[in-house]
């Protein structure tokens, strides 16, 4: 497994320093060091997406609920991450005496043992059964459901703002093909605000967004052998107020020449040459509801903050 990821990742590599203008993905920056950096991120006060989100999940449950009614139902979590939020739902679920089971689905296999010994420890009760794998790929395996129970899909922490917005489209469309009439989707979107605020978030003064984005340089020196020199490289960060794109780049500070062993081959960066590396999509109320109606479902409703900073959008298969 770990050899046909690196295949991947390096054939990913080589396509996309070869592009022109050069472009890496965010997916690859979740590594082990990745991921501390990025716990790091989300406990800056800058980053207000997580307690923006943390927020509505506190109270979103009963209104759940409502529009799920008497029947059974699957709570499938697409990303298991370490349930944090989620406690709240099933804390309420559980209250209201609500029949249903928690599907957790996460391709690794560490975070979804780490969110079992959670579980096991808080609720040892529940209805229980994660998934490992690639998202489509476990919502493949997820059986038929009993003839009555709903599937409420939760796809938490903006995680759908790291697609460009066709993208965003197309995985909503294909994520519609594995549902029911009936079934819910709960998705997590960053919402337009005040530039400044985006901008803060994420060029953060004490530097945990440049380290966590400069890690993917180490992470290619590390996996494929290459001897990228981090001090040769910086974080900018560009938000597009007409678009609502966020934007990553690494930013080369000088002319050099960086060979990747696993490729063997080598590039040329020129001073002040950009690989951008991630984007992170802000969305208007309306253009989530014209993306529910582009991608086949129907929306029901918006959770927002108080601040209306971020929204946990509703809809309806
Ligand atoms: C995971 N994802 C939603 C984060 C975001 O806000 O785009 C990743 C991130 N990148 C920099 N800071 C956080």
């Amino acid at each position: 497994m770990p050899s046909k990821i690196n295949n991947v990742f390096a054939e990913e590599v080589k396509a996309g320093l070869s592009a022109s203008p050069r472009h890496l993905s965010s997916k690859w920056f979740y590594d082990a060091t990745g991921d501390e950096l990025f716990q790091a991120i989300m406990a800056m006060p800058e980053y207000y997406l997580t307690d923006a989100e943390r927020e509505v999940y506190q109270y979103c449950g009963p209104e759940l609920l409502e529009n799920i009614g008497d029947r059974p139902f699957d709570l499938i979590e697409l990303g298991a991450g370490d349930g944090s939020k989620t406690r709240y739902l099933i804390n309420d679920f559980i209250a209201a005496g609500a029949n249903f089971t928690y599907r957790p689905i996460d391709i690794s296999a560490h975070a979804v043992e780490e969110l079992s010994r959670r579980v096991a420890a808080e609720w040892p009760q529940l209805d229980y059964s994660p998934l490992i794998g690639d998202y489509f790929a476990a919502l493949n395996n997820l059986g038929e459901p009993d003839d009555d129970a709903v599937r409420l899909v939760l796809f938490p922490g903006a995680n759908i703002g790291n697609f460009n917005q066709a993208e965003a489209s197309g995985f909503l469309r294909h994520l519609h093909q594995f549902l029911r009439p009936g079934d819910l989707l709960l998705t997590g979107f960053d919402l337009r605000k005040d530039p400044a605020v985006i901008l803060a978030a994420y060029n953060d003064p004490a530097g945990h967004t440049a380290d966590f984005n400069l890690n993917l340089l180490r992470r290619i020196n590390n996996e494929l052998k290459a001897d990228f020199d981090l001090q040769q490289w910086m974080h900018w960060e560009t938000y597009d107020p007409l678009s609502g794109a966020a934007r990553s780049y690494l930013v080369a500070r000088a002319d050099q020449t960086v060979a990747i062993g696993t490729l063997g081959k080598t590039f040329h960066f020129d001073a002040w040459e950009a690989i951008s590396v991630e984007v992170s999509q802000k969305y208007s109320r309306r253009e989530i509801e014209a993306l529910a109606e582009k991608s086949g479902y129907t929306h029901v409703q918006h959770f927002t903050d108080d601040r209306v900073l971020f929204s946990d959008s509703l809809w309806k298969v």
